[in-house]
């Protein structure tokens, strides 16, 4: 890995993917996200790994797309070449996957971190989606994602003007779960972790999918399918588990099966 630093097990059941480009402000090249994609892969097929942190450092999260590596692409250029299998790949991941997110998340970065389930931020985070300003606009979900989470007015605002929100600001939108003081974001980021890990990772993984699935489904069709991954908890060893721990009155041990 060029550009990435993954770490398996950077705590108990948690891995960490570190973005590390510094010079161009981990601006997301082909091969860059080639690498999260190879990563995300691996890491939730790994038994080892129940939850997924994506960070790009103190200093940026991502300043976007690589610029310099689109400048002069054509339409099929840009057709042709299948960056939507590493995109799609961030979106199929099983597992919870948490943004630590300080300094610039924009454009692509910005589209990455929104991606990603959960995000924590920095003081010092920015979000935008600068498209505008480069004769183009977002292409990797930024008119979709964001407008869910922020709603039409703010997204239109932020898409149209190109301007960057602080941390926040984006909290006040809705577009990240909490703001925290630079030096204790991947402490607090891994905090969140572990509460999710220690939980049965069969559950985590059928009820991700059932929210996610709210996006995508009238309320009737969300419900059946929330239904339907409630009934298949019953089939696992940790709902058993789970709920014998509490009759017990003893900490359950969940094994993911
Ligand atoms: N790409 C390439 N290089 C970048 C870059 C980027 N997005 N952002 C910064 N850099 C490079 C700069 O060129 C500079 O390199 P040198 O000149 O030193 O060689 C170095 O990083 C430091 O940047 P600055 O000197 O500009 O640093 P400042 O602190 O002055 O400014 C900044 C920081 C973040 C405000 C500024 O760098 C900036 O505005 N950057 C561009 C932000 C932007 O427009 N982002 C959106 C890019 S478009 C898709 C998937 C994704 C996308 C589209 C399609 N598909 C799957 C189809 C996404 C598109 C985008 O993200």
């Amino acid at each position: 890995m060029e550009f990435i630093k993954v770490n398996p097990q950077a705590d108990k059941f948690i891995a960490l993917i570190e973005l590390n480009r510094p010079k161009e402000l981990n601006a997301l090249s082909r091969q860059l996200m080639i690498e999260i994609r190879d990563a995300l892969r691996e890491l939730d097929e790994d038994d080892n790994v129940r939850v997924i942190i994506l960070t790009g450092g103190e200093k940026v999260f991502a300043a976007g797309a690589d610029i310099k590596q689109m400048a002069t692409a054509t339409a099929i250029d840009m057709f042709n070449i299948d960056q939507f299998s590493t995109w799609d790949q961030i979106k199929k991941t099983k597992k919870p996957i948490i943004a630590a997110v300080s300094g610039f998340a924009l454009g692509g970065g910005c589209e990455l971190a929104m991606t990603c389930d959960m995000i924590m931020a920095s003081e010092t985070a920015k979000f935008g989606q600068p498209e505008i300003k480069i004769g183009t606009m977002p292409g990797a979900g930024g008119t979709q994602r964001l407008t869910r989470a922020v709603g039409k007015v703010t997204a239109m605002e932020l898409v149209l003007t190109g301007k960057f929100i602080s941390a926040n600001e984006a909290l006040g939108y809705g577009l990240v779960n909490r703001v925290v003081p630079v030096e204790v974001l991947m402490q607090e980021t891994f905090n969140l972790a572990r509460e999710i890990a220690k939980q049965s990772p069969v559950a985590i993984k059928l009820a991700k999918e059932s929210v996610n699935n709210a996006f995508n489904s009238t309320l009737d069709e969300g419900l059946i399918f929330e239904r339907k991954n409630f009934y298949l908890t019953f089939a696992s060893e940790d709902q058993k588990e789970g709920m014998a721990a509490f009759v017990e009155k003893r900490v359950p041990e969940f094994k993911g099966k």
